[in-house]
């Protein structure tokens, strides 16, 4: 099931826009890594951004926990964006009724919409949580991930929830490009030899080369075996990138760097 056409090839074939200036940007700067900006800081969080920019293709943000947000970050966000070519993912993983996630993607502080190409849901609502987020992502050209599988410790979304979720997937293929999970699913189109024009990206968090996990239930698995082994296409790294001191920005680029090169690696391996 590992996918063996190439980002550019899948970049020309994607009808979604967010997923079409994904997988271009993928191939430009040769990257399929993520950075998960995970801290509480505004100044932390472009300064950590503006260092990883160069070695990513898409940085993935949880905004609420900035504790000094104000309007003005998000044009610093895409100052970012406009310098270092990459686009935004914001982990917002929405799990209520259709017309309470438009709210909540469209209005209140944060805006999403406005400026993430891209975010997530829970699929615990079954089919209207996408009804309720393409009525304001589609006509913004977003694009949304579907959770099928957790990177935690007994997690619940496996077996047939993990089906269900493809299911899902499969019927709204305008908006939702893709999963995030801790593998390519049997069944999605993997290669030239499949007919299917189906094509769904897998964004896998729950990476790093140095630790096992955390205390609170995460697991941690390295590029090479998400990408080449499980036929992941983006690896999401967070606090293997700014982890041992958010400060530290000349160590924090030279992480990103070797995440970088460890994804690519085993993506190109994968290709042949
Ligand atoms: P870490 O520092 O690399 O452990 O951060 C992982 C990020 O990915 C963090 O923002 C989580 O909220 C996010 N995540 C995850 O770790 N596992 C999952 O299954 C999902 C999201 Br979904």
């Amino acid at each position: 099931g590992v996918q063996t056409r190439s980002y550019g090839q899948r970049a020309r074939n994607a009808k979604n826009p967010a997923a079409k200036t994904l997988l271009d940007t993928m191939e430009r700067k040769k990257t399929n890594l993520a950075v998960s900006v995970d801290v509480t800081k505004s100044e932390d969080l472009l300064a950590i951004i503006d260092a990883v920019g160069p070695y990513v293709c898409l940085i993935k943000t949880h905004i609420d926990i900035v504790e000094d947000f104000d309007s003005t970050l998000i044009a610093k966000l895409q100052n970012l964006e406009r310098k270092h070519d990459f686009i935004y993912f914001e982990d917002r993983k929405f799990a209520d009724i259709g017309n309470t996630v438009a709210l909540q993607y469209s209005s209140g502080v944060y805006k999403i919409a406005s400026w993430s190409h891209i975010t997530n849901a829970h699929v615990v609502p079954g089919p209207s949580i996408i009804k309720g987020l393409a009525s304001i992502g589609l006509p913004l050209g977003r694009g949304l991930l579907l959770l099928a599988e957790m990177s935690t410790a007994g997690s619940l979304a496996t077996g047939s929830y993990t089906e269900a979720a493809v299911e899902l997937a499969r019927q709204n293929q305008d908006f939702v490009i893709g999963f995030i999970a801790q593998r390519r699913m049997e069944g999605l189109g993997a290669g030239p030899e499949e007919a299917s024009d189906e094509d769904f990206l897998i964004l896998t968090p729950g990476i790093g080369l140095e630790s096992q996990g955390d205390s609170m239930g995460q697991q941690y698995r390295t590029p090479r075996t998400a990408v080449l082994e499980s036929g992941s296409d983006i690896i999401i790294v967070g606090r293997g990138i700014y982890g041992s001191d958010p400060k530290a920005i000349d160590a924090i680029s030279g992480k990103a760097r070797r995440y970088m090169e460890e994804g690519w690696k085993a993506y190109v391996e994968r290709l042949v």
